[in-house]
């Protein structure tokens, strides 16, 4: 029995950053994101009854670890709620640099939680589905469904998921600067861990983002693209100023972070709407108009040698690619 399952990248306009509970990986607040139609992650769930241990591998070499460890966990939660104990392969391939802030474990525990359920016999409906990729990795509630979605901070394993918001006639593209594929310093774990901890800024954010959820969800509704990109530009550097009051601080920009935030303020000056966010690395992505965007990729390949750009509009849900016999 062997699953294949797709899943996409989604880049938030309001933020997920610090956990309430970290045992059921439940947020401190609400966040709303993009999913992406760039960069999936496919993953393969293969049951494997003769073996005695989980075997996972990610572009074809054999995981080991702590990342290990954190598919096998998660493989043994879903077990749990099959009621069943069989080991398995898994085998993921992504199109991206991992650990550089694009995403990737969305993407990842999206695409895993779809496979590995419907290898163990489980029927899940998206919200489901929803909760379970969210003990993998929080940000991977969310690309479960395509396009925009809201993931509810909830009160409870039950009642914390992503949902689907619709977008009406609103049209965002998002240029990806990929500034730097190294792995980060500080995983986005450890570097959450440490701002609810240490930072004295960190209830000032558990405070501010309902409100500016609020606000994105009107801006999205009217299709407000100046006031969604100015929210999500807002947010983004209320999240980095929360790592940044940490003890000892988180910093994932580097000098071409800011150069790139001075570029789409210019753009801006001169009448392209584009905004910046940027997540738990020094690579910025750009949300602007559709029709915008072969502009800013443009104006961003000018401004750093050999940079590897994605430009990319709203994606698909996780799906499955076959099934298995
Ligand atoms: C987000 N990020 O909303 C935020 C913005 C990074 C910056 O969600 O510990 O990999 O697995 O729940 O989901 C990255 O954190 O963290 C993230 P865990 P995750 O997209």
């Amino acid at each position: 029995m062997s699953i294949t399952a797709l899943a996409h990248p989604n880049i938030a306009l309001i933020k997920y950053w610090g956990k309430r509970d970290e045992a059921l990986s439940l947020p401190a607040t609400g966040s709303l994101s993009l999913t992406l139609d760039v960069a999936p992650t496919r993953t393969t769930v293969t049951l494997a009854p003769q073996a005695d241990q989980d075997v996972a591998r990610w572009q074809g070499s054999a995981m080991t670890g702590r990342e290990l460890q954190r598919v096998q966990s998660f493989l043994d939660l879903v077990r749990e709620h099959a009621g069943r104990s069989e080991r398995a392969v898994v085998e993921t391939a992504n199109e991206i640099p991992t650990g550089a802030g694009l995403a990737s474990s969305a993407a990842g525990f999206a695409a895993l939680a779809l496979a590995a359920s419907r290898a163990y016999g489980l029927q899940l409906d998206g919200r489901e589905l929803s909760r379970l990729a969210r003990r993998g990795s929080g940000s991977a509630a969310r690309s479960i469904f395509g396009g925009l979605a809201v993931w509810h901070p909830g009160e409870d394993d039950a009642s914390s998921y992503a949902e689907p918001l619709p977008a009406g006639d609103l049209e965002l593209a998002m240029v990806v600067a990929v500034l730097t594929s190294a792995r980060k310093a500080v995983g986005s774990r450890e570097a959450m861990r440490r701002t609810v901890a240490t930072s004295p800024f960190f209830p000032a954010w558990v405070q501010s983002v309902p409100g500016e959820l609020t606000q994105m969800r009107q801006a999205i509704a009217r299709g407000d693209v100046s006031a969604i990109g100015e929210l999500a530009e807002a947010n983004a550097l209320r999240m980095h100023a929360t790592m940044l009051g940490a003890v000892p601080p988180v910093r994932y920009w580097n000098a071409d972070t800011v150069v790139a935030l001075d570029l789409v303020a210019q753009l801006r000056e001169e009448g392209v709407e584009a905004y910046a966010t940027i997540d738990a690395g020094p690579n910025v992505k750009v949300l602007c108009r559709p029709d915008d965007a072969p502009a800013v990729a443009q104006r961003l390949a000018a401004a750093f040698d050999g940079l590897e750009l994605l430009v990319a509009g709203p994606g698909p849900g996780a799906h499955l690619l076959q099934e298995g016999p």
